[in-house]
């Protein structure tokens, strides 16, 4: 079975045309990222969110727990090589043609004219497909030049070959350094505004808030760039002011639509809010703060009536993300367009997001576009998938640094959060868990859905065993009964064995 496919190609194609094939493939891609960027107008954008709709909800949950961040890279090669198998295969049609009719001109027009409707039939953007095309034309027709002068041929070949390959390779290393380096918002690093100035004022405010902390942990405000990020797909949304609009819909009274202008006419705030990945590992790193800008969502939501019998709503997304959770959290949530006093980020959700206080990261809808009032509970896209994400989060206190002081103490440090809870106290064991004592916190933040950092220093004889835990504002201690983030968020007491040895000064 294993080798049908190479022996019908080798017995049909050959050598060179299989070359030229797989060149035009590479190349085709490479043209379409050239004109569109990392866009979702890239042939690959596309094909990606198929992709991660059709992955199996048991291999997303194992990639998320074992594979992480490289989920995401898997997903984007296996994209990568339809892409291209689709391109390789319109290429070698234009190549057998060609043969038949005994003109390679014919033979590249044909290749160029099916992957362009190919490739704008994916990104639904005819004017763009033109990037892949032409470059699948053009190595098509070269591929099926008849080698009329052996010898002059040959060496041209050679050199079309080794000009075809070097384009390809400067494409595709484009391309993985992108992937590499995660930059895929355009809009993230120019055009960016200064932030406005009370946020500035507010953020200087707060930063004196932060712990003195030796070890090097986030403080308190993350930066946009610090953010954690997570998508279902490799390819944000991107979407201008212009283009966005919110509808409530469903079981309404009435349903309306609404711009990004009539939000500026609403009431603004800015709030401190803190997200955490239901994903995460627990001592995981998918857990920031910012400081965003935005409206109440309430007002919005009593305008419509809302006659929703299960008192759910479903929430939509430009992504085709989804989520659906109970009116009451909705009802408390908030429409943020700014992060820490500028625009939202592409990769935050621009132009507009939710925010909602104290639930899962999941719940916090990006490039939001729809809320949509049920009559019946439905799953959400990670609900589908085995997780359950969209109620308030646990509590928990990080322990992301360990540092040896000039004093010779050590000084364990990190943040505690536990959602609209809050944290009223972080307690440290040195000793296992057999004895414990209170961490120094730092002074709570305004808003009421935000971590706190602690922070804790001792004499170390020879090796501790550090364990630390949260006590939440309602006097619950953090579960200490140890489970894996899937499908419930993870659980236990975080612990790190230390020893001063082990730091060199
Ligand atoms: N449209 C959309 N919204 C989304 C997601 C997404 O993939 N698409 N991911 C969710 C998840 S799982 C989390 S944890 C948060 C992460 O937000 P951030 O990327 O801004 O940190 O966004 C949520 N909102
Ligand atoms: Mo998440």
């Amino acid at each position: 079975m294993k080798d049908i496919v190479p022996r019908a190609l080798s017995e049909e194609f050959s050598q060179a045309e299989v070359v030229f094939a797989v060149l035009a493939g590479i190349v085709g891609v490479a043209g379409s990222y050239a004109v569109a960027g990392y866009t979702r107008q890239f042939i690959v954008a596309p094909i990606d969110a198929m992709v991660v709709r059709l992955t199996p909800g048991e291999i997303v949950a194992f990639m998320i727990q074992n594979v992480g961040e490289q989920g995401h890279l898997i997903h984007i090669i296996i994209s990568f090589g339809i892409a291209m198998a689709i391109l390789v295969a319109v290429a070698l049609v234009g190549l057998v043609i060609a043969r038949r009719l005994d003109r390679p001109v014919a033979g590249g027009f044909l290749a160029g004219i099916l992957s362009w409707g190919v490739t704008a039939a994916i990104t639904t953007e005819p004017a763009l497909a033109i990037g892949a095309a032409g470059p699948v034309m053009v190595f098509t027709a070269v591929g099926a030049a008849p080698l009329s002068e052996p010898e002059h041929d040959l060496s041209r070949r050679r050199a079309l070959v080794s000009g075809a390959g070097a384009l390809s390779f400067i494409g595709l290393s484009v391309g993985v350094d992108r992937l590499i380096t995660g930059n895929n918002d355009s809009d993230d690093n120019e055009d960016r505004q200064p932030a406005n100035e009370e946020i500035a004022a507010l953020m200087n405010e707060v930063d004196e808030q932060s712990l003195d902390i030796a070890g090097d942990i986030p403080g308190l405000v993350s930066t946009f760039e610090e953010f954690y990020n997570v998508d279902i797909a490799e390819f944000d949304p991107d979407l201008s002011v212009e283009d966005w609009s919110l509808t409530f819909t469903g079981e309404v009274g009435e349903e309306r639509e609404v711009t990004f202008e009539d939000l500026q006419e609403l009431p603004t705030e800015h709030r401190f809010v803190t997200l955490r990945c239901v994903g995460e590992d627990l001592n995981g790193q998918k857990l920031d703060t910012a400081v965003w800008t935005g409206t109440p969502i309430k007002p919005l939501l009593e305008e419509v009536d809302p006659r929703s019998e299960c008192e759910c709503a479903m929430l939509r997304a430009e992504d085709d993300y989804f989520v659906e959770f109970p009116i009451d959290a909705l009802e408390d949530g908030f429409l943020a367009w700014e992060m820490n006093g500028q625009a939202l980020p592409q990769s935050h959700g621009h132009p507009v997001r939710v925010l909602i206080p104290g639930h899962w990261g999941e719940t916090n809808v990006k490039w939001l576009s729809k809320i949509e009032l049920l009559n019946e509970e439905m799953d959400g896209y990670w609900e589908q998938r085995g997780w359950h994400g969209t109620g308030p989060v646990n509590t928990v206190a990080k322990l992301w640094s360990d540092t040896m002081l000039e004093n010779g103490n050590l000084e364990v440090a990190g943040h505690a959060y536990a959602g609209t809870r809050k944290i009223d106290r972080v307690s440290v064991s040195t000793d296992g868990g057999d004895t414990w004592t209170d961490a120094e916190l730092s002074d709570p933040l305004p808003g009421e859905d935000v971590w706190r950092q602690w922070r804790y220093e001792f004499e170390p004889d020879e090796s501790h065993e550090v364990v630390v835990r949260a006590i939440d504002g309602e006097g619950n201690l953090q579960t200490e009964e140890e489970s894996s983030s899937f499908p419930r968020g993870a659980s236990g007491w975080v612990s790190k064995s230390v020893n001063p040895m082990d730091y060199s000064s």
